[in-house]
């Protein structure tokens, strides 16, 4: 192989222009400066900081009419909403996740001393195969929670037979879904319930937070409970429960940034179009594409690096980052191969090959309001060039 040249040394010779600012993956997407300072001058007059303020419940009221749900508990973040999900629904024993996804979806049961049962993806949508997800069935298992990766929903309906065959619940991880469909129906109504997460680097988010969204009026009572230490009045505590409470100035941010939600999918459905053109006849180089008929955020900029390549993923990433392009691995290398999992599970891996096949081939490309089609095409010629260069 040719030994690395970065593209600063490419630039030297004229084939690219050098980078002088840094490039972010996940810069946060932010709304009017004036409109969040308007809303926290409000919060001072209000001296409402916490416990379910009016920011808070009118913020969960427009997430559940954007999502067509009935709905929307917030919380103040998506690994607790996760951990509140998992407990309202009453998993226990083990619950079948995909490996290919933030650590969250697995330490969330792990948390509670429940067991997450890795099944394989499909190598294509990247999302849980459900011929997979019926292997990893036993005695044992009470749940499965589906990921909708990358915002592209997962196969809800063959999953929801495989619940219902086996007396399971099902809920999705909607963590990237945002604002998203399924087969024409909104992220929110699917399983019995679905959680959001709006963290800085999300689609949407209230600095950090996240959200249960269900149809399930029970379910939704008990994780009001749940996330305010089971307290339904003064002195009196009826459920089991922790603090998960959002807080108004997160809530603040999510009713600024929701003004901005349609700018944003236009933004990063342009910077995804630009992408695609830029990297179209790499050789080995491949883009996950988003089915235009549905709602997406096009928040994930997802490259596959194919055995057409004459470099390997690993490769791209540092020439990347020595250009100060924060590409990133997501999800590698899959949550069997992380701590306590590696160690408890030794052998996962096993059967999880399109997981591992998947996730070392992954490029998550920079994308977000702070981008734009210039940018974008910079980054693709810095990819043509380095490849191009070793062919
Ligand atoms: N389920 C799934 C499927 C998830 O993806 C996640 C979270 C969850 C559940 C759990 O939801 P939360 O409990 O987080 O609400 C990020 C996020 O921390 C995490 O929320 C997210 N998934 C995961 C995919 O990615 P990193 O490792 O990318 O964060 P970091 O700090 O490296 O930031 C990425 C880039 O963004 C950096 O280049 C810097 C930039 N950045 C970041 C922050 C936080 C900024 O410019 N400003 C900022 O404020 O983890």
């Amino acid at each position: 192989m040719k030994p690395l040249r970065t593209a600063q040394d490419l630039a030297i010779n004229g084939a690219l222009p050098a980078f002088e600012q840094p490039l972010h993956v996940g810069r946060p997407n932010m709304g009017s400066r004036e409109a969040f300072i308007k809303h926290v001058s409000d919060i001072f007059e209000r001296r409402w900081l916490s416990n379910n303020g009016p920011m808070v419940q009118e913020l969960e009221q427009r997430v559940a009419d954007l999502h067509g749900v009935k709905h929307c508990v917030a919380m103040c973040n998506g690994t607790v909403a996760l951990e509140i999900a998992i407990r309202a629904l009453g998993l226990e024993g083990e619950v079948i996740v995909p490996s290919y996804t933030f650590i969250a979806t697995a330490h969330a049961l792990h948390w509670q001393a429940i067991t997450p049962v890795f099944a394989d993806i499909d190598p294509h949508t990247h999302n849980l195969d459900p011929a997979a997800v019926r292997r990893m069935i036993t005695p044992r298992t009470t749940g499965i929670i589906g990921v909708h990766l990358w915002g592209r929903g997962a196969p809800v309906d063959e999953l929801q037979m495989i619940a219902d065959e086996h007396g399971l619940k099902l809920m999705f991880d909607a963590a990237h879904a945002f604002g998203c469909s399924y087969k024409g129906k909104m992220i929110g109504n699917f399983g019995s319930c679905e959680v959001l997460s709006f963290h800085a680097t999300k689609f949407f988010n209230t600095f950090e937070g996240g959200a249960v969204v269900t149809n399930d009026d029970a379910l939704a009572e008990a994780m009001r409970l749940m996330r305010n230490f089971g307290f339904s009045g003064f002195d009196r505590v009826i459920h089991p429960g922790t603090n998960g409470k959002m807080i108004e100035v997160a809530a603040a941010m999510g009713l600024v940034n929701l003004k901005d939600i349609e700018s944003v999918i236009a933004v990063n459905r342009h910077n995804h179009e630009a992408y695609h053109k830029g990297l179209s006849g790499i050789p080995g180089i491949s883009l996950l594409t988003y089915d235009d008929a549905e709602h997406n955020n096009y928040q994930y900029v997802v490259m596959e690096v194919g055995d057409k390549c004459p470099v390997s993923r690993d490769w791209i990433i540092e020439a990347l980052h020595a250009e100060n392009i924060l590409a990133r691995k997501y999800f590698w290398p899959g949550c069997h191969n992380m701590q306590p999992y590696r160690e408890l599970y030794p052998h996962a891996g096993l059967l999880l090959p399109n997981t591992q096949h998947v996730a070392d081939r992954i490029v998550v490309l920079p994308t977000g309001t702070t981008m734009d089609t210039e940018i974008v095409h910079s980054v693709t010629s810095v990819i043509s060039v380095l490849i191009n260069d070793r062919l």
